[in-house]
């Protein structure tokens, strides 16, 4: 791991129900999106290095705000950890009301630099996660799939997995990559940290 990562000082700055209390669309957004229990705050965690930053749940489905964090606050960078989506046990009506924010927020804010949608690579590319790829390819949006909790897998069938996952985006005609990652051992970190920076221009 880079010592220098820039994802060391990063802070909570907000949590948001409504896209009128977002902080000012300014500088650079990255957003980490996926459904629900993926491990989107768990990776946002590893990436940061700050087991405390971002709540983590046993129980799916209690994100309900957008979440954002200031990684930088000269430049404002900033990283939204968005609600988890597909999440059958709360009633449709919810599921709705979360839908709307996530594409409202897609769609207005300006300063989204690219998605990270984490999935679980034991169960990858679900309908919902497609619903964001195909998002990212009309809009032109960069995006990076992090197949999470690779911890469950055996080394073949996380490469089984990469493979397919790459196939799969490769067949769709896009440029998004795929990699394996585990929050509970930091596997994939440095590549995450990488591309996160890449986006950032730092
Ligand atoms: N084994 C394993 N469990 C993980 C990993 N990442 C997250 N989890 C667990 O998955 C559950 C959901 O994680 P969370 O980060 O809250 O998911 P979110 O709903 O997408 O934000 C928690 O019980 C985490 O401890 C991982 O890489 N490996
Ligand atoms: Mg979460």
């Amino acid at each position: 791991m880079n010592s220098r990562s820039i994802f060391f000082n990063t802070r909570f700055l907000a949590s948001v129900f409504s896209l009128k209390d977002l902080p000012v669309d300014t500088g650079l957004e990255i957003a980490f999106c996926g459904r629900s229990n993926s491990g989107k705050s768990s990776v946002l965690n590893t990436i940061t290095r700050n087991k405390k930053l971002a709540k983590t749940s046993k129980t799916p489905g209690r994100t309900r705000a957008i979440n954002i964090f200031c990684i930088d606050d000269q430049k404002m960078n900033r990283i939204a950890d968005l609600p988890g989506y597909g999440f059958a046990k709360v009633s449709k009506q919810t599921q709705k009301e979360w839908a709307k924010l996530i594409n409202a927020y897609l769609n207005a804010r300006q300063s989204l630099r690219g998605l990270v949608i984490i999935m679980d690579i034991r169960h990858s590319f679900k309908e919902s996660d497609f619903a964001l790829i195909d998002w990212c390819s009309e809009t032109n949006t960069p995006f990076l799939v992090v197949l999470n909790k690779s911890d469950k897998l055996s080394n073949s069938k996380i490469i089984n997995e990469v493979e397919k996952a790459n196939l799969i985006l490769k067949q769709m005609n896009l440029r998004g990559q795929a990699l394996a990652f585990s929050s509970k051992k930091t596997t994939g970190i440095e590549k995450l940290d990488e591309k996160l920076k890449r986006w950032f221009d730092v």
